[in-house]
């Protein structure tokens, strides 16, 4: 059953809703949004509404939750199984382009935009959902998701490391940003730490350094607008390699390292591939600096 419960005078008209559920109910809807972004960034009583409102549905494995072309409910929130994304375009048969498990959320985009299901969510496993009713969601989580994609719809655009991937998936990966500042001077990643996070920079410029097993401090090629980081501590779980400090205020959009593996898959090739440069450049500049140590001592 679900209760309604008037809001004070004078605010908008409309009822929040309330669906009753245990204190254990609540804790588990709590686990499951812990980890989603659409949810970080809500004051307490938006938080307070939105897990009021949220209903538990459970689904049998091969069942659809959603299916493409129909009208939007429910927006919903995994806490335990998997699930496949598929499409169909243009009359093709329906392929799989995503697939959620535990903490992820589905079904934004309907209510967002009021037009049809976008695709078919079908269970690959028994699943328990965390459902939020369409209006909810438009009242409290929309405005944020909404403001963040467009925050960083453009500037995603123009990242070369992105071209490739679908505007869906680049709105994705603007819910999983944050924005960092650091000052001039400033160390943003410690060549020998260990590595939680991956950053895009969105404005001003870093400076790359190398030591090598002697102790000699080399520079590598600095970096600009669009350029990115930080990728080879999380792909190949090692230290970072290089120190990349700040060179004047810089701005990095930074995702962290289950974000990184979840969002960035269709493009990890790439990222593979461009770091082999390293190895070439690394080379190149540790050659050219024993050449110009070489020149300037004096001969025996
Ligand atoms: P919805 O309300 O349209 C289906 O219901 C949901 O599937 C949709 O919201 C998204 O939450 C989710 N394109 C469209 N919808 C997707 C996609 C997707 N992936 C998950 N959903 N992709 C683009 C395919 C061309 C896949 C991008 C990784």
């Amino acid at each position: 059953s679900v209760s309604a419960e008037s809001l004070t005078p004078g605010h908008q008209n409309y009822v929040k809703t309330v669906v009753p559920k245990t204190a254990e109910q609540r804790r588990r809807i709590e686990v499951s949004i812990s980890n989603n972004f659409l949810f970080k960034n809500l004051d307490e009583d938006q938080h307070e509404d939105v897990v009021n409102a949220m209903t538990e549905k459970r689904f049998k494995c091969g069942d659809n939750v959603i299916e493409q072309g129909a009208v939007g409910d429910f927006f919903y929130v995994v806490e335990t199984g998997t699930l496949d994304v598929f499409v169909a375009k243009n009359g093709n048969p329906a392929e799989k382009v995503f697939e959620y498990g535990p903490g992820g959320s589905f079904g934004e985009l309907a209510l967002m935009y009021n037009g049809p299901r976008a695709a078919t969510v079908t269970a690959t496993s028994d699943v328990v959902l965390w459902a939020l009713d369409r209006v909810t969601f438009r009242r409290i989580l929309m405005e944020n998701t909404s403001k963040k994609r467009r925050m960083y719809e453009e500037f995603l655009e123009t990242v070369p490391l992105l071209k490739s991937l679908e505007p869906y998936e680049r709105h994705k990966i603007a819910d999983a940003l944050e924005s960092v500042y650091f000052d001039d001077g400033k160390v943003v990643v410690q060549q020998g730490a260990q590595g939680d996070n991956f950053f895009i920079i969105e404005s001003g410029a870093a400076s790359v350094t190398k030591c090598n097993d002697e102790g000699v401090e080399f520079s590598m090629p600095g970096l600009g607008p669009g350029q990115y980081f930080g990728e080879l501590a999380l792909l190949n779980d090692v230290p970072r390699a290089a120190t990349v400090k700040a060179k004047g205020r810089l701005k990095c959009a930074t995702l962290g390292k289950r974000a990184f593996v979840r969002l960035l898959g269709p493009v990890v090739e790439i990222i593979r591939r461009n770091s082999d440069n390293y190895q070439t450049i690394e080379q190149q500049l540790q050659q050219l600096q024993q050449q110009q140590q070489a020149t300037v001592e004096p001969a025996p």
